[in-house]
């Protein structure tokens, strides 16, 4: 994988090239079908060697009957085909106040798609789970060092039972109606609406069930809320997305003409579905309704906002999304020491001359 460097789109921005972390400015993505090439990458480790030809998933651990499937069972298998945003859970790492440690990324790390698979409860029944079953470990073919801990870990990451039943989390095959890219999950992907993509385990190698809560680093280190600087008291698990919303248009320290603007963004959630978005372009003082394109149950919501500005000057305009359970975006994210979860209010500053 000496050759990865050489890989590198030139249109992503680039945070990391071994392992691979690029995001996509948030103003290329125009569309609820985000082509594989603005898609944002973000890897733990080098990308796996598969053998595809003798690919398989096996299921076995706390279930009454292991099972190895081959992928021409799975595409036998009823499928469920799903509009799903992925947004890594260090997206806007780079905002919080004061900084943190890790990847530094902006709007970018955000995704969505349409991906088609089989849902994990169909295998997990074929299987048959055995009573006392707890959690489902989910194992990629990637590997490596972390800067941490003195072994090689994998990337595994559990569900507990009751989302890896949801009939909505799905064993993906294709993203946008076609095989999903090999960067991406190629050729299984375990797909995880609602929560942080950290969920949605690229490359599947095998699925474990468990009788106890799965300990592993990517669960019990990282991807873990920790409220204070210095001790590790009150921590809890990044899970469910934080509501959000993001302005594509303007860019950050654009200059604008005077007139009309059309301010444009998404917004997401992992609770319900977004129920409106609000605009300010006087620092809070007054909030203004934006339009919002039909609702989606998992994907993201695009917004606009007719903006007429007459007085020239400097403007910052705010982006507020609430969901239909009623949380808000907040005026300062909830600072967490390995800065996850950013999800304060969005603003960019303008110059109308
Ligand atoms: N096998 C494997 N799956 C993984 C990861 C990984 O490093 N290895 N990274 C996770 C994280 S933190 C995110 S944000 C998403 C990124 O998916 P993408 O690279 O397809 O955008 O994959 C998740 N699944
Ligand atoms: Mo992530």
């Amino acid at each position: 994988m000496n050759d990865q460097p050489f890989l590198a789109k030139p249109y992503l921005l680039t945070h990391s090239l071994m392992p691979e972390n690029h995001e996509t400015p948030i103003s290329f993505i125009d569309t609820p079908f985000v082509p594989n090439k603005y898609f944002y990458r973000r890897n733990h480790f080098a990308y796996p060697a598969l053998s595809y030809s003798s690919y398989w998933l096996p299921i076995g651990g706390f279930v009454e009957t292991p099972t190895v499937f081959t992928l021409k069972d799975l595409l036998q298998l009823p499928a469920k085909t799903l509009k799903v945003a992925l947004e890594c859970s260090g997206n806007k790492r780079d905002f919080f106040q004061p900084k943190v440690f890790g990847e530094q990324w902006k709007r970018g790390a955000i995704s969505q798609g349409q991906w088609k698979g089989v849902p994990l409860r169909t295998l997990l029944e074929k299987a048959g789970l055995k009573e006392g079953a707890v959690d489902v470990v989910v194992e990629g073919y990637d590997y490596g060092p972390r800067t941490d801990l003195d072994k090689t870990y994998s990337f595994m990451r559990s569900l507990p039972l009751e989302k890896a039943m949801d009939p909505d989390t799905i064993i993906a095959y294709e993203y946008n109606q076609k095989p999903i890219p090999f960067k991406h999950g190629y050729p299984l992907r375990l797909i995880v609406p609602q929560w942080y993509a950290v969920a949605s385990v690229k490359w599947i190698k095998q699925i474990q069930v468990i009788d106890k809560p799965f300990k592993g680093p990517f669960q019990t280190i990282d991807y873990v809320y920790y409220p204070h600087k210095d001790d590790d008291r009150g921590a809890f698990p990044v899970t469910t997305m934080n509501v959000n919303s993001s302005i594509q248009y303007p860019l950050e320290y654009e200059l604008l003409n005077t007139g009309m603007h059309v301010i444009k963004g998404i917004a997401s959630t992992g609770m319900g579905t977004i129920s409106k978005v609000e605009i300010s372009t006087d620092e809070g003082e007054t909030w203004r309704t934006a339009e919002i394109a039909a609702n989606e149950e998992f994907g993201w919501t695009s917004w606009s906002y007719n903006w007429t500005v007459h007085d020239k000057g400097e403007y910052t305009i705010l982006s507020r999304a609430t969901d239909s359970y009623g949380r808000t975006q907040p005026e300062t994210a909830f600072w967490n020491r390995k800065g996850y979860g950013y999800n304060a209010i969005d603003r960019v500053k303008v110059k109308v001359e």
